[in-house]
């Protein structure tokens, strides 16, 4: 009854703080936190416990816990939720404490560590805790390690927080269902002396992915590969926030991926080093510049790069498909087919009918389409340019000078200096070399069909 009760308390509340923790009956369970909101909140300074450097969770969130006898007590409730994966859709998925992925847990290397975990699901689960050593029954996979967590039930683990680094938690139970409906999470283990491997802004978040129907709010669980909603931390562009860092700041990012593909992770006007996996920190004599790098499946990176560009860079899955919202793979391409003609034939029949992507698709960024209630347009996000024609995993890396320390706000649309932005040659047309024409072969006459001459629809 006392878990009745706390339940009852934090249901309406955004999230309780530490303090409100702390003062939750030192019983048997500790308080559940809950999180009713998708914005990126800012790091949560360790109230208790030894000091270290707090991650900032893309459009997530850090678990509060409690210090019961020397052992950090955390409480995690497997339940459904509803997720804002961007303004104007929202998916019925599952996840932990009010949100999924579920928060980031965060403890310090050799912290003595117990996980009430509680299954509000209508369906068995487990917590599996992702490159962590710990004790085999420890490790979360049901039937193997452990009974499965029977719906109703709360189950604990415990262990010591060996290894410093990063990791992440999802359940060994119906994986293939409980992941495609977005029950994971982030955990980072920071080392015993905060003075090590230390960086100004530390950002974490997980690739996901999900399959929903336009108008739906369910993903289809038996999905494997086609996937429509491409996400980081279930928020896809334009509703990622921006990862915002001060002029000069050492800068790193840890990034797992739970989807099943592997993601080109590209940054825009820097080069970073992978400094850490999800099998520890790298050695520094094994690290070389990049300015991409792919995360399979499973796997996590740490990279690190130092802000010295200010401005409003682009940061993304280099997939050109996962930077799209929902999409029909089936559409034929149209480009350089003339419908001058057809168009008015097919409107008698069909009113509606639009003519679209001859001239390529970017008038998909911003067309006002006709979309089904929930559904995200396919390219969209507007930048002080115009559209972006983005979606999915695409967000901006913000530099900016003069930011305080600790603030992650959003600064707004980056002033360029003048004389700095890609401006309209108003010169004579230079002439284009071209190569002379190889020996004449006979074969069939291409004609290249330019634009030039051929009117708007
Ligand atoms: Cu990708």
């Amino acid at each position: 009854m006392t878990n009745r009760r706390i339940f009852l308390k934090t249901a309406g509340a955004a999230m309780l703080g530490a303090a409100g923790v702390s003062r939750a009956a030192q019983g048997a369970v500790p308080e559940a936190p809950s999180m009713d909101k998708p914005a990126t909140q800012p790091p949560l300074a360790p109230p208790n416990g030894r000091p270290y450097n707090p991650v900032v969770t893309l459009n997530g969130w850090t678990l509060p816990w409690r210090m019961k006898d020397g052992v950090k007590e955390f409480h995690l409730v497997a339940e459904p939720v509803v997720r804002e994966i961007a303004p104007g859709m929202k998916a019925h998925l599952w996840g932990y404490n009010g949100q999924s992925p579920g928060p980031t847990i965060e403890v310090v290397e050799g912290d003595k560590v117990r996980l009430f975990v509680t299954n509000k699901l209508p369906e068995h689960t487990t917590i599996h805790w992702h490159g962590q050593r710990l004790p085999n029954g420890m490790d979360g996979v049901g039937g193997l390690n452990q009974p499965q967590i029977p719906v109703g039930k709360t189950y604990v683990y415990e262990f010591t927080a060996r290894r410093p680094g990063t990791f992440m938690y999802h359940p060994h139970a119906d994986e293939m269902t409980q992941m495609a409906m977005g029950m994971m999470g982030f955990w980072v283990t920071h080392p015993k002396d905060p003075g090590i491997l230390r960086v100004d802004r530390d950002f974490v978040f997980l690739l996901n992915a999900y399959d929903i129907d336009p108008g739906s709010f369910t993903p289809k669980v038996n999905t494997m590969l086609d996937f429509n909603l491409w996400t980081w931390n279930s928020r896809s562009f334009p509703g990622i926030d921006p990862l915002v860092c001060r002029l000069g700041d050492k800068v790193r990012i840890r990034i797992g991926n739970l989807t099943m593909t592997n993601h080109p992770i590209h940054l825009h006007g820097h080069e970073f080093v992978v400094t850490g996996t999800d099998g520890g920190w790298t050695a520094p004599g094994s690290r070389w510049p990049e300015v991409t790098t792919d995360v399979a499946v499973g796997q996590m990176r740490a990279i690190e790069f130092d802000a010295t560009e200010p401005g409003d860079w682009a940061f993304h899955c280099h997939k050109s498909h996962h930077t799209m919202n929902p999409m029909g793979h089936g559409v034929p391409t149209m480009i350089g087919i003339d419908h001058r003609g057809i168009a008015e034939k097919i409107i008698r029949l069909v009113p509606e009918y639009m003519v679209m992507g001859e001239r390529g698709m970017a008038d998909m960024g911003e067309m006002e389409m006709p979309l089904p209630d929930n559904t995200l347009p396919m390219m969209t996000g507007t930048g002080p340019f115009g559209a972006v024609e983005m979606g999915g995993m695409f967000t901006t890396v913000k530099i900016r000078q003069g930011l305080a320390r600790s603030d992650f706000k959003d600064p707004g649309w980056y002033k360029h200096p003048a004389g700095t932005i890609a401006y309209e040659w108003s010169g004579a047309a230079p002439l284009a070399e071209r190569a002379a024409p190889a020996t004449k072969q006979p074969g069939p006459t291409v004609k290249v069909r330019k634009p030039a001459g051929h009117g708007k629809h």
